[in-house]
């Protein structure tokens, strides 16, 4: 029953309502309030972290008022909603942006200073919500920020993590992993503990017919676990429309902890029953572009599925609606594989717990999801072997097989005889043991699947998914091209060039319509603007320099060309090409005379990232660097002219500090491997150049910003095969600067060699999978004249300024609306009031 206060009585409600501050002096009370109520606290006792618990707790007000009516006026319109499922929102720090988004920074600023503190302070006391492991997670976040900012009627459904991706600790050189616990002192989460789902794990499957004589499935549970709510407001920027990210946070069912147990005096087991449901939602799993297959992935993938499902169904419902018409009101949207089981769990609903037939059970299903994939690595590919899934989710592995049969059918219609081509899309592979293909089941299940920039969506056409596109016709393939939402990585990281592009503009409105952005084209040639852009980028650079002395106690010139690469460390992205790159501007300058290092323009190169627990080569490459920081740094010999910093724990909130601070960025992935990638715009965006090469959205940034602009080098997409095949058959050649930097290593200047062999041999002994050495001689080449560009700042500051101009195709909003219209079909929901 709907709780609801008669007409007569709600004058009361009305006249108490909460209110929003409007003021510095009403923040103020808010604040104060806060502190000495919510916290308990007073001004003999706030520190720091109690004036940000102030902050946030005043600001949190506000954002709940406007999340309620939101969510009210969303139920109350009842047109179509988009629903994006993702395993990982890696959305940073939340403070900052909701002052930002609902436009009262300054406010507060004033208020806090008022009361005492400095409100970088405040904000800076905040710990991530690192829900997420790199790309993929934070594109989840952009995505809420812009459908919230567009007023798009549009919910998140997560996994509340206990832990989320490890804190990185750099010891002697190695990668250390510590937890990530967050939870403490998070005022952004609102537990539901009214809203809970039971969720079925195990047991089996029993056939009965009903009254009519129709076969009939159950499944009969052998554990189930509880679904609990958490509920995160989303702001958007200058709206009222407050959206809303659910996530599941797991629990031992009431009926399932064991009270025989308890009552037989086994307490202690019936409580680790209860822990052992917990685990599931405990900790995400920190992997880039890389399945491992464990049970409790699955787990977690079924349980956050069939969670959000019910729950969407359950809004549905309320509705009265014909089934029939659950995709005009519904749009899903898979956030890679990882939540395809949702397709099987809205087909079994429907059949099995709704009694729909099959057929118009799957048209539903179809209508309703989209599928975007993320990789074309076999080794991200997800596959589940058929044992574990039989075991597991008994009925679903069943629903798979039906879905296949009937797939495949229609298949062996259209192409008779093609035996080859039914093995190569079957869902499942006819492996030891047979393995269920993810993306093969979101392909048949979606009516769209897109890629995240031009070359990936073409590459998934002709490569992966090819026998799809024959099968299908094209049009079930499609291209969005990934972007960023301005409102962080501009505004929120680099307010100063915000507040210049907004004083030549004339306002704001930029933040929201980046095209806008082209009109600083006409300030290229003033002296003045060009002035104060290279003024802000050295205040950047500035406060980058003291983050690097705060977290490794090395002094770097902030007048040095600042050269970054941060991201997750992966062999195909190529941090190993940089670090060799960067021994080799080493020795060239040890082997300079004092004349010839005058001319030297002096570096420092930056790098950052995390590497997966398990993935040796990636930790090896952490490695390498730190220990060519330790010789390089120290060397007096060198000086300013080289320096390696490693920025450990590299995460969200310092990317904010890193992104504005570069002069130039890497984004070297071997052609045809990163998807998109998605720091390049953010650095691009504030103002760095980049040296990329010619792979995912670096194609699409050289055609939009002029390839004057870039500097691009190594081999292209269309020649990785032959290469590598040439490496295997043909013999392989080793780069000579290469060698030359490899014997530099062998001979120990970097210490124990045999910590480097792996590294070494994987290029000198086994093929080279990633072409570091057929694309070595360009990389140094075009860094030389990255080199001698830099001499000329006026020209740079120019290309700077050019670029930034010619960013507006890479914002969130215009990839938002496109998925609006081509995928999801929905509407934003005006919110005039
Ligand atoms: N991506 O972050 C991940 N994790 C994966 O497992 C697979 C892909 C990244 O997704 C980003 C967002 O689409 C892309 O920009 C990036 O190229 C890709 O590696």
């Amino acid at each position: 029953v709907e709780a609801s206060i008669p007409e007569p009585l709600r004058e009361a409600w009305r006249k108490h309502s909460a209110t929003e501050f409007t003021s510095k002096d009403e923040f103020e009370r808010d604040f104060v309030r806060h502190i000495e109520t919510t916290l308990a606290r007073s001004l003999y006792n706030c520190d720091e972290l109690a004036a940000y618990s102030g902050t946030a707790l005043a600001f949190r007000d506000r954002l709940i008022i406007e999340w309620n009516r939101t969510q009210q006026r969303q139920t109350f319109t009842d047109q179509k909603r988009v629903y994006y499922l993702s395993l990982e929102f890696l959305m940073g720090r939340a403070l900052d942006n909701a002052m930002l988004n609902v436009g009262m920074k300054d406010v507060a600023r004033d208020g806090l200073a008022d009361l005492g503190f400095r409100i970088e302070d405040a904000i800076t006391q905040e710990h991530d919500a690192a829900l997420g492991n790199g790309g993929l997670g934070r594109l989840a976040a952009c995505f809420l920020d812009s459908m919230a900012t567009l007023n798009y009627p549009a919910w998140g459904y997560g996994l509340r993590y206990r832990y989320g991706i490890f804190k990185q600790e750099i010891v002697n050189g190695y990668q250390m992993e510590v937890p990530d616990y967050w939870l403490d002192n998070n005022p952004w989460e609102f537990p539901r503990h009214d809203i809970t789902v039971d969720i079925q794990f195990y047991g089996h499957v029993t056939k009965y017919q009903d009254e009519n004589g129709k076969v009939c499935h159950s499944w009969e549970s052998g554990e189930t676990v509880q679904a609990v709510a958490y509920d995160v407001p989303i702001p958007g920027y200058r709206t009222k429309t407050t959206n809303n990210l659910r996530l599941w946070s797991s629990k031992a069912s009431s009926g399932e902890f064991d009270f025989q147990k308890f009552n037989a005096g086994d307490y202690e087991s019936a409580v680790a029953d209860q822990q052992t449901a917990e685990t599931i939602s405990a900790v995400l799993y920190p992997n880039d572009n890389l399945e491992r297959g464990k049970e409790l992935r699955l787990k977690q993938q079924y349980f956050w599925c069939a969670a959000s499902l019910y729950d969407i169904v359950r809004r549905f419902k309320k509705t009265n609606r014909a089934w029939s018409e659950f995709p005009d009101q519904v749009a899903i949207q898979l956030n890679d594989t990882h939540p395809t089981l949702a397709i099987v769990e809205l087909q079994r609903i429907l059949i099995d717990v709704e009694g729909l037939e099959w057929d118009e059970a799957w048209r539903i299903v179809i209508g309703t999801f989209g599928y975007t994939n993320h990789t074309v690595l076999p080794e991200a590919l997800e596959k589940w072997s058929v044992p574990l899934m039989q075991n597991l989710l008994p009925r679903h592995l069943q629903i798979i097989y039906d879905i296949n049969l009937f797939f495949l059918q229609s298949v062996e219609k259209r192409f008779p005889n093609d035996r080859d081509m039914l093995s190569r899309v079957s869902i499942i592979e006819e492996s030891h043991p047979k393995m269920v293909r993810m993306a093969h089941i979101a392909i048949i299940g979606s009516h769209k699947v897109n890629g995240v920039a031009e070359l990936h969506s073409d590459l998934i056409k002709t490569t992966i998914f090819k026998d799809f596109v024959q099968i299908y016709g094209p049009d079930r393939f499609t291209n969005v091209t990934n972007g960023i939402t301005p409102r962080r990585w501009l505004h929120q990281a680099n307010p100063a060039l915000s507040a210049l592009i907004a004083e030549k503009l004339g306002g704001y409105e930029f933040l929201t319509d980046l095209t806008l952005l082209d009109k600083l084209e006409t300030f290229v040639d003033d002296k003045n603007f060009r002035r104060e852009w290279s003024d802000i980028k050295a205040k950047n650079k500035l406060r980058l320099a003291r983050l690097i002395k705060d977290l490794t106690g090395y002094s770097v010139n902030p007048n040095s060309l600042f050269d970054v690469q941060v991201k997750r460390i992966h062999e195909y992205k190529r941090q190993q090409l940089n670090i060799f790159g960067v021994i080799h501007r080493y020795l060239s300058i040890k082997a300079m005379t004092p004349e010839q290092r005058k001319k030297v323009v002096p570096r420092v190169s930056i790098f950052g990232g995390k590497a997966a627990p398990g993935y040796w080569m990636a930790k090896s490459i952490i490695y390498l660097i730190n220990s060519v920081a330790a010789v390089v740094n120290k060397d007096d010999d060198i000086g300013d002219l080289l320096k390696v910093i490693f920025i450990e724990d590299y995460n969200v909130s310092k990317a904010e500090i890193i992104c504005p601070a570069s002069d130039i960025s890497e984004h070297i992935s071997t052609a045809g491997t990163e998807a998109s990638g998605t720091s390049n715009m953010k650095f691009v965006l504030n103002g760095g150049l980049i040296i990329g090469t010619c792979d995912g959205a670096n194609i699409e940034i050289t055609r939009e910003i002029g390839e004057q602009n870039i500097f691009l080098f190594g081999n292209l997409a269309e020649d990785v095969e032959d290469l590598r095949h040439r490496h295997f058959y043909g013999g392989f050649q080793l780069d000579p600067q290469l060698k030359r930097v490899f014997e530099t290593i062998k001979a120990g200047t970097f210490g124990d060699p045999s910590s480097f062999n792996s590294l070494i041999s994987s290029i000198e002994e086994h093929g080279d999978y990633y072409l570091v050495s057929d694309d070595f001689n360009s990389y140094i080449a075009t860094h030389e004249m990255v080199d001698k560009e830099f001499q000329n700042q006026e020209e740079w500051l120019a290309k700077s300024i050019t670029s930034v101009a010619r960013m507006g195709f890479f914002s969130m909003d215009r990839v938002t609306n496109e998925y609006a219209d081509s995928i999801w079909n929905v509407e934003p929901l005006d919110i005039a009031d």
